[in-house]
């Protein structure tokens, strides 16, 4: 399948096209796939993080309407840490989400973190380069944040955190290290009342002591929201854009994302050849504008014939 193809034929195209990722993700036209995606980028990438059941896919609903209601199309993947293919991890259930069937603007997927090739550096990556083609926004949702192995921090253009009222997320998360703060933290059910407003309080003075790690000349907002009376969504979505629009200027966006590619490809040689092919393939360098894909495809042949 091509990129055409896959666009043409709307949400079946894209079904089948993952579907082709999965089940042969080392044949020469998976990979020239990828190629063509990577190559043309459209969404903005949004990873959304938390601890469990902190109502991220809740908001990740509550979002998905507000973008549709401004027309724009949205790709979803929702990644379960814990489910394996056979599992519960079938989109709905888990997502609890309520948009149109019939809309070609929305297509959600769930993927389980272990089914890998490479973890969240596998499946998940090469959904989104697909989907980043092919949608307006990309939203990736995964539980915690700082573990590799369900890390959106590595693929998403913005980072959204999100803590819960009254539960202490906001100082452990500070004290867990994490080096990359996330772009925009959420202060999830806001309709909790006095307690929102005191995590919100806690994550800024938690940010503030952290700010020598701030991203440069972004300053973290942090808003409350509440998913179940739609309140603070908007305020979210325009933080989001404008995180988007802080991206823009000279090649910060494509910088970060060409880190993100050179990470994964590094990660994915590790996983698929060991330290043993690591030290056999030297210094891995992906050229600018070089697609990841086509790379792991060279270097993965040049370690099988040695
Ligand atoms: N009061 C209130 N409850 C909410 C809100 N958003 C979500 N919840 C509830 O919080 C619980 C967890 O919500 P989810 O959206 O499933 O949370 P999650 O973070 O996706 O959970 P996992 O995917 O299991 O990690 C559910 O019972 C929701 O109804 C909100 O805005 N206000
Ligand atoms: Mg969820």
């Amino acid at each position: 399948m091509t990129l055409d193809e896959v666009k043409s034929d709307g949400k079946a195209g894209l079904a089948r096209a993952l579907a082709m990722i999965e089940r042969t993700p080392d044949d020469a036209a998976t990979i020239a796939l990828l190629d063509a995606a990577y190559a043309a980028p459209k969404a903005h990438v949004v990873g959304m993080t938390g601890p469990p059941g902190v109502g991220k896919s809740t908001l990740m609903n509550a979002l998905i309407t507000g973008w549709r209601a401004s027309d724009r199309s949205v790709g979803c993947i929702a990644v379960d840490p814990s489910s394996r293919r056979s599992g519960g991890a079938l989109l709905g259930d888990r997502t609890r989400l309520s948009t149109d069937p019939e809309d070609q603007g929305i297509f959600v997927r769930s993927m389980a973190a272990r089914d890998r090739l490479g973890g969240l550096a596998g499946l998940t990556v090469s959904a989104m380069v697909l989907m980043r083609a092919l949608f307006d926004i990309v939203l990736i949702e995964t539980v915690g944040v700082g573990q590799s192995e369900t890390d959106v921090v590595g693929v998403a253009d913005t980072v959204l955190f999100c803590v819960q009222p009254g539960s202490g997320d906001s100082l452990q998360f500070m004290k867990a290290g994490i080096a990359e703060i996330p772009h925009i933290v959420v202060v999830t059910k806001a309709d909790m009342g006095a307690a929102a407003s005191r995590a919100r309080a806690d994550v800024l003075g938690a940010l503030e002591l952290g700010s020598e790690e701030n991203h440069d000349d972004w300053e973290v907002p942090v808003l409350m929201v509440s998913s179940a009376r739609r309140e603070g969504i908007n305020e979210l979505m325009e933080a989001i854009d404008s995180h988007g629009r802080a991206l823009e200027p000279h090649t910060r966006l494509a910088d970060a994302r060409h880190r993100q590619a050179q990470d994964w490809l590094i990660e994915a040689i590790r996983e698929r050849f060991g330290r043993e092919g690591m030290r056999r393939a030297g210094r891995i360098d992906l050229a600018r504008n070089a697609s990841p894909f086509g790379r792991l495809a060279e270097v993965s042949a040049t370690l099988r014939i040695d």
